[in-house]
């Protein structure tokens, strides 16, 4: 972190981009950074931390911070990733509320609209994502949100993107910069993300197992870096995959390990572009029954701490 845009008229901001499970917001987080910071799938609850993603230009700097999606809470997991999305509604300057118009809203993204009318009505935007498909429910969004903002006593502002086409994302961009205060830079400009790094190789391992493994895996299990071997043009990093039963570990492995090499083959070059350098991976499946009650994990995974 620095100060140094103390005596310019600079802007800053810390922008939490919240909303319900898959509604696009780390794909969106990427996009308006520019690089992949913030794992994606189309499986609920992929993001697991706050991941922060950091937007520096001539206007100043928005620090964006991917969090959880909102989900009908099943199990202790689900409680504290809900937990930490509802908390960074309170840590933040300005609220992009973002909800994917190609479905029909649901009790999470009424559960937002209301949370943010009531504590933020004048700092948010709501952004309608997905776009590039039909937005169907698009007038529903809208009539829903009117209603909230009629009831707080403030002007609907909303915007139309889409993260994957990259539409809007300029227009979203001068909203944000627009809502942010006069303010010096909380990091270099030349940083997209001060995400840990085992966290983000955790990460990107656990997004190559979600595109390959059933719905109903993904939820229980844990990604953990343990070690990280470095020498010079090469880091060897040794994985645990924690699942809660036997029968999981199976499942994770695949066929002759076919599952874990799948993920390897495609997270190694990933890593390997992202932090410039051979990164070679070894990757362990452990039963650990409960893992997601098991504060001593979930501090190892980063699953728990404050948000910004
Ligand atoms: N067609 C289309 N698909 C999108 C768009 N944005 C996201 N997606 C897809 O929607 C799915 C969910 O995207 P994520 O960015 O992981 O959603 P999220 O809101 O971060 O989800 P959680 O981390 O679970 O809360 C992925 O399959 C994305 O590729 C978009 O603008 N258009
Ligand atoms: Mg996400």
């Amino acid at each position: 972190m620095n100060g140094k845009a103390e005596n310019s008229d600079k802007k800053a901001a810390i922008v939490g981009i919240v909303g319900r499970t898959n509604a696009g917001k780390s794909t969106l987080v990427n996009a308006l950074v520019g690089e992949k910071v913030s794992i994606v799938s189309p499986v609920e609850q992929t993001t697991r931390n706050s991941v922060r993603g950091i937007v520096s230009d001539s206007r100043g700097q928005l620090v964006l911070i991917d969090t959880p999606g909102l989900h009908k809470a099943i199990g202790p997991l689900g409680k504290l990733l809900n937990g930490m999305a509802r908390a960074s509604s309170a840590a933040t300057d300005i609220l992009c509320v973002v909800f994917d118009a190609s479905h029909a809203p649901q009790i999470e993204d009424e559960g937002w609209m209301a949370r943010v009318a009531r504590e933020k009505p004048d700092n948010c935007v709501f952004v309608l994502n997905q776009c590039d498909k039909s937005p169907v429910f698009e007038t529903m969004y809208r009539d829903s949100w009117a209603a909230n903002c009629a009831s707080a006593g403030v002007e609907p502002k909303w915007l139309k993107v889409s993260a994957m086409a990259g539409d809007g994302l300029d227009t979203l961009l001068d909203c944000l910069f627009d809502m942010a205060e006069v303010g010096p830079a909380l990091f270099d400009d030349d940083i997209v993300t001060d995400y840990p790094r085992k966290l983000a190789i955790a990460d990107v391992v656990r997004e190559k197992l979600l595109s390959r493994l059933f719905q109903e895996v993904p939820h229980e299990i844990g990604v953990a870096v343990k070690d990280i071997y470095e020498s010079k043009d090469q880091w060897d990093v040794s994985v645990v995959i924690y699942v809660n039963k036997q029968s999981q570990k199976g499942m994770v492995i695949g066929k002759g390990g076919q599952n874990l090499k799948f993920a390897r083959k495609a997270a190694e070059p990933e890593l390997s572009e992202m932090f410039g350098l051979r990164v070679c991976l070894e990757l362990w499946v452990k039963v650990e029954p409960n893992w997601v009650k098991n504060d001593r994990l979930l501090t190892e995974m980063g699953y728990k701490g404050s948000l910004v």
